[in-house]
């Protein structure tokens, strides 16, 4: 799909700073996708529909959630968690979108999961250090990020978790399982 379509197609579910968002992860997916060889054009597509649910009625992701069999922890955890995999259904279902790998990278954007695959990295990653974050930790994980990917991840994972810690909120078991991942692949190669 193109990008003018695919961003027609989104700005009609965001509200003007989600849009605004969504734009900045396209920009930063397609440079991060340039610097570590991955394909551009389907981190452009995978950023521009990551949070396509994003205002989707609680009630509504929760129908797609049960109807589609996806992991049912999750209706036991905040809904915020909920957009990343009703995102995926409705961006097949509704946009066309077919590419397992476009529609695996919005699946798993907000918690990550073990063995991401380099888009899945990508557009995590992009989602966290796009230019309109501002919040505290951002600018070492994208100093991280020129470098190295993995530890990038691993480094927004680790704030992404300290973060809900210190807010007194639960943490998703996949996006502790994505930590312990990555942590074991780092302490492997050192
Ligand atoms: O959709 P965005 O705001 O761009 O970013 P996102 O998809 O990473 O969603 C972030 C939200 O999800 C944020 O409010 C924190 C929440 N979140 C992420 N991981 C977890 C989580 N909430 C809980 N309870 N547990 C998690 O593991
Ligand atoms: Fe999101
Ligand atoms: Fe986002």
């Amino acid at each position: 799909m193109e990008r003018s379509k695919a961003l027609e197609l989104v700005k009609k579910q965001l509200t003007d700073k989600r849009y605004v968002h969504t734009l900045g992860v396209s920009e930063t997916a397609v440079l991060l996708a340039n610097q570590y060889g991955a394909d551009a054009s389907k981190a452009e597509l995978a950023a521009i529909f990551h949070d396509y649910a994003k205002f989707r009625p609680r009630e509504e992701m929760k129908r797609i959630l049960v109807d589609e069999h996806e992991d049912e922890r999750l209706l036991e955890f905040h809904h915020e968690l909920w957009h990343a995999p009703a995102g995926a259904v409705l961006v097949r279902r509704e946009a066309g979108i077919e590419d397992e790998e476009i529609l695996s990278a919005i699946r798993w954007h907000t918690t990550g999961k073990p063995g991401m695959t380099m888009l899945e990295k990508i557009i995590y990653l992009a989602d966290y250090i796009e230019p309109g974050r501002v919040f505290p930790g951002v600018e070492e994980v994208r100093s991280i990020a020129k470098q190295n990917l993995e530890a990038a991840v691993l480094a927004a994972v680790k704030n992404s978790i300290l973060f809900l810690m210190s807010k007194k909120q639960p943490v998703f078991p996949v996006t502790m399982d994505t930590y312990n991942d990555l942590i074991r692949m780092e302490t492997m190669v050192n």
